[in-house]
């Protein structure tokens, strides 16, 4: 394999890696390819023409859609529902999950997508990096009848595959499929994705430290007492501290130089602020490939069992050590 390898070859090429291989999940990730490509043309057009700002209308958590929120959701619902692929959408961006019925009546379509599609939208106004973030799971229910909720409110061990998207300076993909992560680098000249981070793993020692310390007097006392410990002058430390305010963007740093995420519960976020289907899980199916875990401060974030499609949780991701550690805290006494 080589740095020449493009997404649409490498998609292809493993497809038979896949328990379920119909082409049918390939389909969907080259949907999502597509759709990844017109999200970074409208981000990179942000500034010159009127998409900045907010909408007036806010999403099912009551926050204030921004107008690239908006697009990038369409541009992931038009890419997957238009094909034919999915029988089953959910956004961060929609109140409830869209059921999608094939044109085929003999074989409707096995998979649901859940998506972020802007995570971090609040830093586009200042052209700071922005994700997208997807899960993909095997329905439950039977395939001759529209999808039910319980299709989505699957535990993260029974994603197929989950991956980001992240504009950054340069605008990568990054998925699983349950066989390691590889990350592939758009060539903007060309429009193609290409593999450029094959196999991707955390380092073993992790030095960065992500969260947002501003609610520091809100954290639990476990969580204060695993900042301290990060500042301490002590063996490796103290850690340092990076915090961008975009999940996808801190944690592909992390992944690459070694550290971890954490939102705890605050007050304005009692229960974390970030969602366990859109978010949490399909970052801690990526973290797990990529020999790091992925924790709520009591269990692994994979085997909860999610009760709502717009459901937050605590997270804390990254290097496994690092993410034991911050567990042994928070259960400390
Ligand atoms: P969003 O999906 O509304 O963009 O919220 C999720 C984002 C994460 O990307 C980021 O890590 C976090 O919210 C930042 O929150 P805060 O500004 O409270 O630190
Ligand atoms: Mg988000």
């Amino acid at each position: 394999m080589t740095a020449k390898h493009t997404l649409g070859e490498f998609i292809i090429d493993n497809q038979n890696q896949f328990e379920y291989s119909t082409g049918e999940l390939s389909r969907l990730l080259n949907a999502i390819r597509l759709a990844a490509k017109t999200v970074n043309h409208e981000v990179n057009k942000a500034g010159l023409v009127d998409i900045i700002g907010a909408t007036n209308q806010t999403n099912h958590s009551d926050e204030q859609q921004q107008k690239l929120d908006v697009l990038a959701n369409q541009a992931f619902k038009n890419a997957l529902i238009n094909r034919d692929i999915v029988c089953g959408f959910a956004s961060e961006e929609e109140d409830s999950f869209v059921s999608i019925s094939s044109n085929n009546k003999t074989a409707q379509n096995n998979y649901v997508v859940l998506v972020d599609p802007l995570d971090g939208s609040s830093n586009i106004d200042t052209n700071v990096s922005v994700g997208t973030i997807f899960s993909i799971f095997r329905r439950v229910t039977s395939q001759d009848q529209p999808v039910e909720e319980k299709d989505f409110l699957q535990k993260g061990i029974y994603q197929v595959a989950a991956g980001y998207v992240l504009y950054g300076t340069s605008t990568m993909l990054v998925y699983t499929t349950g066989h390691g992560v590889n990350g592939f680098t758009l060539n903007p000249a060309l429009g193609t994705f290409y593999l450029s981070h094959p196999n991707m793993k955390f380092p073993k020692e992790g030095h960065i430290y992500s969260i947002n310390e501003g609610n520091y007097v809100h954290f639990p006392t476990g969580v204060k007492k695993y900042i301290k410990y990060c500042q301490e002058d002590n063996d490796n430390r103290p850690y340092t501290s990076r915090y961008i305010g975009s999940l996808v963007s801190d944690f592909h740093r992390n992944l690459i130089n070694g550290g971890i995420y954490l939102y705890p519960p605050t007050s304005k976020h009692p229960k974390g602020k970030l969602r366990l289907l859109y978010e949490c899980n399909p970052m801690a199916f990526l973290a797990e490939q990529a020999g790091g875990e992925a924790s709520d401060g009591q269990q692994r974030v994979m085997e909860v069992d999610p009760y709502e499609l717009h459901q937050r949780i605590p997270f804390y991701c990254g290097n496994k050590e690092m993410v034991r550690k911050v567990d042994s805290f928070i259960n400390e006494n």
